[in-house]
């Protein structure tokens, strides 16, 4: 068995050529890895990588993290600043034996003497985001934290092996400084090849208090489904964070067992996701919270067009 499930429709076209690749016989952690790779090289994407939506100072700092299910080992960087790939960072911190977490400058540093490749990852078109979302903060007094999609994607090759990846450029108009889930291994993402994957996106500060991925794991590991699990901890979690907390941010969820079962949960109506998996083709779902827990179904091609469209419409400034 091989699967690959991811968060986000722009996760599709790297997701396309890494199924391609398991099913070759390909390595989990490379697939996770190109392909997350392939989402922060698209520019129009905002929330990720290169064109990432920058800190209330206008830089972009960015976050991505890698875990082998095999090892357990991970890497991951924080408020990396003008590094092309953070994934391919937090990939290669993973195999040092020490240091596996890095931030801002250290990461920079890191990256640097590593030989990976300084690139300025603020884009004109992230800084006309930029600016309209000051003007509209000031005059229409709006929270300035909001639009926000991190990738996380979980691979199963057919050697058994799993990983998973994570990138992000976090809440848009964040604190410098500021990290989220995305990062921080059990609440943005997990792995353990023996039972299966989780990986987070949402608001980071919420999807931490529940250490997120580790708890669907777990629970996977305890005998529930991919589908039980995420249903549970998301549905549970924001119950929690309401009773006690008075609120609850964005949580959405995907997971895998290690036989490429799946599952996905939200607590929104806008999450989509991205998955193949050798016996079912590859395919981009929406997801919606209902009574019972998360309903899934394929997109339609009039809202594939429509995502096309929205992610290249003209920012009026
Ligand atoms: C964060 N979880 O930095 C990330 C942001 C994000 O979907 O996912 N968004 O908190």
């Amino acid at each position: 068995m091989w699967g690959i499930i991811a968060t986000w429709r722009m996760a599709l076209e790297g997701v396309s050529e890494s199924a391609s690749a398991l099913a070759g016989g390909g390595r989990a952690a490379d697939a996770v890895v190109e392909a997350v790779a392939a989402v922060e090289d698209f520019p129009l994407y905002k929330s990720v990588g290169y064109g990432g939506l920058p800190t209330e100072n206008g830089e972009v700092e960015l976050d991505a993290a890698f875990m082998d299910g095999d090892s357990l080992a991970f890497g991951a960087v924080g408020n990396l600043i003008d590094i092309a790939n953070p994934v391919r960072v937090a990939h290669a911190l993973s195999r040092q034996r020490y240091n596996s977490l890095l931030v801002g400058q250290g990461a920079r540093e890191w990256a640097l003497e590593q030989g990976f490749a300084d690139k300025q990852m603020l884009t004109e078109r992230a800084m006309q985001h930029y600016r309209k979302r000051c003007r509209e903060t000031l005059d229409r007094g709006l929270s300035p934290y909001d639009g926000h999609d991190t990738v996380g994607i979980i691979g199963l090759d057919v050697r058994g092996s799993m990983s998973v990846a994570t990138s992000t450029s976090g809440l848009f108009m964040k604190k410098r400084g500021r990290i989220g889930d995305s990062p921080i291994m059990g609440s943005g993402f997990y792995c353990d090849s023996e039972t299966g994957a989780a990986t987070a996106t949402g608001v980071g500060e919420d999807l931490m208090k529940g250490c997120t991925s580790y708890e669907i794991v777990r629970r996977m590991a305890g005998g529930m489904t991919p589908q039980q699990a995420a249903d549970s901890v998301v549905f549970e979690l924001e119950d929690k964070l309401m009773s006690r907390f008075g609120r609850a941010g964005d949580l959405s969820v995907v997971c895998m067992n290690r036989r490429g079962e799946f599952g996905a949960a939200t607590n929104i109506s806008t999450f989509s996701f991205v998955a193949a998996t050798a016996d079912r083709p590859l395919t981009v779902f929406r997801a919606e919270r209902e009574a019972q827990g998360t309903r899934y179904w394929p997109v339609d091609e009039a809202w594939m067009q429509a995502y096309a469209a929205r992610i290249r419409a003209p920012i009026e400034e």
